[in-house]
């Protein structure tokens, strides 16, 4: 016999054995495939590497045991090699997942072992370090350009920092690492089967499309970059089974009708205080962002009350898909599957707030990102370039250049302006394309000048900053009496949801300034320009809910936080 230590424990083993045999023989799991016990050792899968004390990787099923052996099977290393042994094999062998049967084969099996544990999520990312090749972008994109400091290379697979589990961690769920990572070992969660299997069930498949998403997904299937593609994204998903596609712009305009009320109101309240009141009232916040929202949460959560309290346009769809529409169309909200793409990851984890469960029922089912949509349309072969352009589905889907602006970073402002200026001084903004607003600098400041139409002229402190770095350092600075603004508006992505987590990776540096400029020439084409001149949203309101902020609007378009 001779003396062995695995994991730190001693056994005394026969000198025949292989490190497998005496492993299995202590109980000690070692994945393998090729290894049977009445086989000579094959040492072809290569899954069942162990750790040895010099530093080197040993095949367990080959190598044989020695006196004073040391060796572990549980380093990170070696769980990531098993576990990227048999996802190689599974995916040159079975495309399609395996059927869920009761007499499941040794491989499933052993496949859900060693990815069980490796793979950590918190419902909107995903890491597996078996796919990890440690080039360090994702740990860059996380520390230093978002600043938020949750991931580590370990040399051995990218990890939350301090051996936590993602969701143990202030991940905000913002998915820059994801759109860095050149190998996919950081990705969304994907949505795509909930998709499928809706449409195998037979369900109302009705999608909307973020503001972002049109003039990124043509990157995805062969449209250059800074293209709108419109009308092309509805050819394609109505191509790909969806019954409706309704635009989430005519949710941003509805967002304005509801924020720019709940901002007027506010105002009117901070203009009627003395100076020390309305200091203390501070800002209002935009609420579209979901990593802003998580951020705010877990950061800064003495502001909570400083948030507008719209639901973001994806969430308020949802509520006006399964209720309104689903009424005008003769649906039972039960049948209908309500997705929406997304250029955003932090998107998947709103959908499933406990605050937007509404007449209970969850409203958006799924979230797609831009690149699981490219993927879907690659997939099914759909010829993208030569499509031809499809309309959005009534009576939720005419938009504004006001609500197409949301997908930049300043957008939500400029269009609250529109609106908002309009109402309180009874005629419009002078300039349509308000510059002090525009660009893609990390914070911009403003103040505007509203001549009351029945009283004295107000000024109106706006910022916006894109990029949670930007927008910390800003809350640092108005928790600290540095900064003093009115309405500020925050996305987590440096410009907007055009950079977010979700969008087509790229390699130009000049990416955002493209989609940039796209979004900007989708509103100067727009028909109407302001979210309250859309012909829609007058219908939805007189039909529907009445006035902005009544009764029913609260109850289907705001929302609450948790601290
Ligand atoms: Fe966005 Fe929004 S603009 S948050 O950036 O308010 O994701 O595009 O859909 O909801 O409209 C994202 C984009 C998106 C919401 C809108
Ligand atoms: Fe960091 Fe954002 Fe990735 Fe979370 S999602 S790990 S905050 S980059």
């Amino acid at each position: 016999e001779v003396q062995v230590t695995i994991n730190g424990r001693s056994f005394a083993v026969p000198k025949a054995y292989s490190i497998l045999e005496a492993a299995r023989a202590n109980n000690i799991f070692i994945p393998t495939l090729c290894a049977h016990p009445r086989l000579k050792p094959i040492g072809r899968c290569k899954a069942c590497v162990v750790d040895m004390e010099d530093g080197n990787l040993a095949m367990a099923c080959s190598t044989k045991v020695a006196d004073g052996m040391s060796l572990r099977t549980d380093t990170p290393r070696v769980k990531a090699k098993a576990a990227a042994v048999f996802r190689e094999l599974k995916a040159k062998t079975m495309p399609a997942p395996p059927v869920r049967r009761l007499d499941r084969s040794e491989f499933e099996n052993t496949f859900d072992a060693v990815t069980a544990c490796d793979v950590d999520t918190n419902g909107m990312i995903t890491i597996d370090p078996s796919m990890c090749v440690d080039c360090g972008r994702c740990e860059a994109a996380c520390s230093k350009m978002q600043e938020m400091g949750i991931l580590e290379s370990t040399g051995s697979g990218v990890r939350p920092h301090g051996g936590l589990r993602l969701d143990e961690t202030r991940c905000i769920g913002c998915g820059q690492c994801s759109s860095f990572c050149p190998v996919g070992a950081i990705s969304e969660v994907s949505h795509i089967e909930r998709l499928y299997a809706a449409i195998a069930e037979g369900k109302t498949i009705v999608a909307q499309t973020a503001p972002a998403v049109r003039v990124a997904i043509g990157e995805e299937c062969g449209v250059a970059a800074g293209e709108v593609s419109t009308g092309k994204m509805v050819a394609a998903l109505k191509a790909l089974g969806c019954n409706y596609v309704v635009d989430t712009d005519f949710a941003a305009d509805l967002t304005i009708m509801e924020e720019g009320t709940e901002l007027i109101g506010r105002m009117q309240k901070k203009w009627a205080a003395t100076p020390e009141q309305a200091e203390k009232m501070g800002p209002m916040f935009t609420s579209c962002c979901p990593a802003w929202i998580n951020n705010i949460e877990i950061r800064f959560p003495e502001y909570l009350d400083n948030l507008s309290t719209a639901r973001s346009p994806m969430m308020m769809m949802g509520s006006v898909v399964k209720t309104y529409f689903a009424k005008k169309m003769g649906i039972n909200p039960a049948d209908i599957f309500h997705f929406a793409v997304m250029p955003c990851t932090a998107k998947k984890g709103e959908i499933d707030r406990m605050q937007m469960v509404t007449g209970g029922m969850k409203v958006v089912d799924a979230v797609l990102t831009t690149r699981e949509l490219g993927k879907l349309i690659r997939k099914h072969h759909i010829d993208f370039p030569a499509l031809p352009n499809q309309e959005f589905d009534s009576p939720i889907g005419a938009s504004t250049g006001a609500g197409r602006l949301f997908g930049t970073t300043g957008g939500v402002m400029e269009a609250a302006l529109r609106t908002a200026y309009e109402v309180l001084a009874g005629k419009g903004i002078s300039t349509l394309s308000y510059t002090p607003v525009r660009g893609l600098a990390g914070i911009k400041e403003a103040s505007v000048e509203i001549p009351l139409k029945d009283g004295p002229t107000k000024t109106l402190r706006i910022a916006i900053a894109s990029g949670i770095a930007n927008a910390n350092v800003m809350m640092c600075d108005i928790q600290a009496g540095k900064r003093s603004y009115d309405f500020v508006e925050v996305m987590a992505c440096q410009g907007g949801c055009i950079g977010g987590g979700g969008q087509p990776k790229s390699l130009d540096p000049k990416i955002i300034e493209k989609r940039q400029s796209a979004i900007y020439s989708d509103d100067e084409r727009a028909t109407q320009r302001k979210s309250h001149e859309n012909p829609e949203i007058m219908a939805i309101y007189k039909e529907f809910f009445g006035e902005p902020n009544s009764h029913k609007a609260h109850e289907l378009l705001h929302t609450t936080y948790s601290d």
